[in-house]
């Protein structure tokens, strides 16, 4: 019989080596409750990430910008559901997840706390949220839990479609009419923040990075990942004509990356509070909709009991 410590000590050699921990795996009690946080806290970040863009779906300016929309915001809520499942590898409840979301117990990323007012915030949303999302959702593809990783791929692979629609919209609009450009230049000042926000509290302030680097939950830290988006979005921001709204926003050759302002870090832990401009807004819709699909739920395992019992009834059913 092996002592708490010697199984710990197997456990980080097993990490350290790259090798996948897998649901039936021994793992520290810190490490699955690290997990199940993180990946359901991202599990709500895209089933609430929904909500902006479904605001603008009756209004999309051309049947193709519709169909687009509607498409990417179906990719979200597959999302959802792949990481509720990779969340339920871990011995949790899908219910009593969606239960701490709808008390406010959960968070979820605070980017969605902001309105979606024009549409050109379909494009910000794409090109900057999509965008950071993409940044930091690369590294999960390698991250150490089995499940988690191989859910990353495939949103990875959807999520590098989404960047590139939003700043294909953002693209036209800058292309188009003084008004169109001007309203580009808005959505990107309105979202440029809070996308830096996404990436977490800067390090010196991340209360799990240290641990989740340790176990290679995280590869990278969220300071690292914000720095690399700034990098790589800054040059395509100049590319279709658009000033990213930071003036102190500015290329350093030693360190060769680019040096930035300042996030309003009190903006930041407000909104995750539940403070920001839309966290009632959201939760309500997101409680409204759960509630208006409960015969949704109750029909399917409703059906799911026809066939297990085999009944004449799920025979006609069939
Ligand atoms: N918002 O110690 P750290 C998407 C919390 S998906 C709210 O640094 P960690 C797709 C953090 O949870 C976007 N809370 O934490 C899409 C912790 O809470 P605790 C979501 C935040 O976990 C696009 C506390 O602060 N992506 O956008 C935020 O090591 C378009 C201390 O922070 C993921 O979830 C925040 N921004 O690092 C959908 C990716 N940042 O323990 C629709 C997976 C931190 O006090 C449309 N998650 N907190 O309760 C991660 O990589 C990590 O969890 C981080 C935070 C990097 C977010």
């Amino acid at each position: 019989m092996q002592n708490q410590e010697q199984l710990e000590a197997q456990f980080q050699a097993k990490i350290d080596a790259g090798i996948k921990i897998e649901p039936k795996d021994w793992m520290p009690k810190e490490y699955r409750k690290t997990l199940i946080r993180q990946i359901s806290q991202h599990a709500h970040s895209e089933i609430v990430g929904m909500l902006p863009e479904g605001n603008w779906v009756t209004r999309a300016p051309s049947l193709r910008r519709k169909a687009v929309l509607m498409a990417k915001i179906q990719d979200e809520g597959g999302h959802g559901l792949y990481l509720y499942s990779a969340a339920e590898t871990l011995d949790i409840d899908r219910d009593s997840l969606i239960q701490d979301l709808h008390s406010g117990k959960a968070k979820y990323s605070s980017i969605f706390n902001y309105p979606s007012i024009t549409w050109a915030d379909m494009g910000a949303i794409g090109w900057l949220v999509d965008g950071a999302a993409i940044m930091n959702q690369v590294m999960l593809c390698q991250t150490s839990y089995g499940p988690y990783a191989r859910a990353m791929v495939r949103i990875c692979k959807e999520e590098s479609f989404h960047q590139r629609q939003g700043y294909e919209i953002m693209l036209t609009l800058a292309k188009g009419s003084p008004a169109q450009k001007r309203m580009a230049q808005d959505a990107l000042n309105r979202w440029w923040w809070p996308s830096l926000m996404m990436f977490g509290p800067k390090d010196t302030d991340s209360t799990h990075s240290e641990t989740s680097i340790k176990w290679k939950i995280k590869r990278m830290s969220n300071d690292e990942l914000r720095q690399r988006f700034v990098d790589a979005t800054v040059p395509q921001a100049t590319l279709i004509g658009l000033k990213i709204p930071d003036d102190k926003l500015n290329w350093n050759p030693e360190r060769g990356h680019y040096d930035y302002g300042e996030i309003n870090w009190t903006e930041f832990w407000e909104v995750v509070k539940g403070n920001g401009p839309c966290n009632k807004e959201r939760l309500a819709q997101r409680v409204k909709a759960y509630e208006e699909g409960v015969w949704v739920r109750e029909a399917a395992l409703a059906y799911a009991e026809k066939k297990r019992t085999k009944s004449p009834i799920s025979e006609v059913l069939v």
